[in-house]
């Protein structure tokens, strides 16, 4: 049987590669400081807490209209488009931004079941401040 497919799905720089690389115990996909540095697609096997599954990285999807950018909202589009689920990946530090909102809006008319995972939450009181998350209509 195939197994399920897990997209991580967000905005440039909020942490979808080190989270993907942390799951699969590799350091496959590349982490940067620059936005935008995961241009494609990485697949990979995944497994945790007994349960395995398909894992897909994508480039972030974002508001900006050059070419790349572009290429880059759409290859999420298809890994939104493959998945049985899709973890939406936020930034805990910057809050809410209009490109999260944009990314919500497409994962919303996807239809796909989606978890919101506030990253970089790195103490306590960045913790605090992942209420304001709600405001993406993703649930908790
Ligand atoms: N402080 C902090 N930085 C993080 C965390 N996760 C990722 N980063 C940093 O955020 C930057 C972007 O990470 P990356 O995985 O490339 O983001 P992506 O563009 O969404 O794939 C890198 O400098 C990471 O080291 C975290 O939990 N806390
Ligand atoms: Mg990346």
């Amino acid at each position: 049987m195939a197994l399920p497919v897990v997209a991580l799905v967000g905005r440039p720089n909020v942490g979808k590669s080190t989270i993907f690389n942390r799951i699969i115990s590799q350091r496959l996909s590349i982490v940067e400081d620059t936005p935008g540095v995961t241009r494609d697609r990485i697949y990979a096997h995944g497994e945790w807490i007994g349960q395995e599954f398909s894992i897909i990285d994508t480039g972030g999807i974002t508001m900006d209209d050059q070419t790349l950018n572009k290429e880059i909202t759409s290859q999420a589009e298809i890994a939104i488009e493959e998945a049985d689920v899709v973890v939406m990946i936020v930034d805990a530090r910057v809050g809410v931004t209009t490109e999260d909102e944009l990314v919500a809006k497409i994962l919303y008319q996807s239809h796909k079941p989606i978890v919101l995972a506030a990253n970089k939450a790195d103490n306590l009181e960045q913790r605090q401040d992942i209420y304001d998350f709600y405001t993406l209509g993703l649930g908790q």
